[in-house]
């Protein structure tokens, strides 16, 4: 018959033990064998002691018991705090997951800032009873030149200027002028659009200049409209996209495919740091004139029967304007501290 005392000593031991074999687990599955090996009801080594209780002169059991119930205790408060150190990572060995970190949102994107005034520039002109309309990116030399009165021998025809597909006369369109083209070629007037789209050019990449940038144009044909009618257009444009107050002011200009030709300005009113209105500096914003009649009657338009007028302007250039932005190359780096300000998360 074992003795209180000797039982005392094996449940002690047995402690010592299982705390022990506690501290050395690295994962939660050796605590789980522990734990088996230890508290586990039938096999488990404490349990087992207590299976001998009964087998104790009466007056030992009170301490034998009780200095089981103290042993299971501190074991399983042993086993609770390592399962907790392990699943956060605190155990020996590093759990590679640290579940102690916030979590990561998926980025949410934005509309970009030159998007963004397209689809406004287009918007306004579809008030003014303009269609969008769009075409291809890879143009032939008809379409993207000689239409629009622009000898292939022209300057702008120069290979140092335009992208060239190798070979061909096919090149990358420098303008979206022959989506115009194709429109006047396909509908009898009156005509009214607005072509937005991307435009190559042989060009270097710094803040006012890239190689690849988007331009809307304009097109408006029909019976007897005058410079009077481009005037009051693009006016009321100016006025709807730079607020009340806008001016514009034409400037006599050439393009080979509009005569008389004019750079357009706006003169917008601003709000100083001081909270003043005041009007700020003429800003280039495009370029105008009265469609060719040599162009109309490439694209078999009677240039007696109808006039036309086009526009052209890039709003990237204009985004620059309205974001306060100082470099066109911050719109194709795609940098978050940037587009975050445009609302991308
Ligand atoms: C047809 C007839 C006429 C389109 C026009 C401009 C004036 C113009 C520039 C502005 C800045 C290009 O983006 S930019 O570099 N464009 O100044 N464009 S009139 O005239 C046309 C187009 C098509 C059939």
């Amino acid at each position: 018959m074992t003795d209180g005392i000797a039982l005392v000593d094996i449940l002690r031991r047995l402690e010592t033990e299982a705390l022990a074999a506690v501290a050395k687990a690295s994962e939660t599955s050796m605590l789980e064998a522990v734990r088996v090996e230890y508290l586990g009801r039938r096999e488990g080594k404490v349990s087992s002691v207590l299976q001998g209780l009964g087998t104790l002169p009466v007056e030992t059991r009170p301490r034998v018991g009780a200095e089981a119930n103290r042993v299971k205790r501190s074991l399983a408060e042993a086993l609770e705090r390592k399962s907790g150190e392990l699943l956060a990572g605190a155990g020996d060995t590093p759990s590679p997951v640290d579940l102690t970190l916030p979590g990561r949102r998926p980025w949410t994107g934005a509309r970009h800032p030159v998007t963004l005034v397209v689809d406004e520039i287009c918007a306004i002109f579809h008030d003014l009873g303009f269609t969008r309309v769009r075409g291809p990116e890879v143009e032939n030399e008809w379409y993207n030149f000689v239409a629009l009165n622009t000898p292939t021998d022209h300057p702008a025809a120069d290979e140092q200027d335009t992208l060239y597909l190798e070979a061909s006369d096919l090149l990358l369109r420098s303008h979206t002028s022959p989506v115009q083209v194709r429109t006047m070629e396909r509908h009898e007037p009156p005509i009214r659009v607005v072509a937005p789209g991307w435009v190559y050019r042989r060009d270097s990449y710094d803040p006012t200049h890239t190689p690849v940038f988007l331009q809307v144009e304009g097109l408006a044909v029909d019976d007897g409209i005058t410079f009077v009618d481009l005037k009051a257009t693009l006016g009321e444009f100016a006025r709807r996209f730079f607020g009340e107050g806008a001016k514009l002011r034409f400037r006599p200009s050439f393009f080979p495919f509009t005569e008389p030709s004019a750079e357009v300005d706006v003169k917008r009113m601003v709000t100083r740091a001081d909270g003043v209105r005041v009007e700020s500096d003429w800003l280039e914003i495009m370029g105008a004139g009265m469609v060719d009649p040599a162009v109309l009657a490439n694209v078999g338009c009677d240039p007696e029967r109808h006039t036309g007028w086009a526009f052209g302007m890039g709003p990237g250039r204009i985004a620059m304007l309205r974001y306060d932005v100082p470099d066109l190359r911050m719109f194709f780096e795609s940098d978050m501290r940037f587009l975050a300000q445009m609302g991308a998360r």
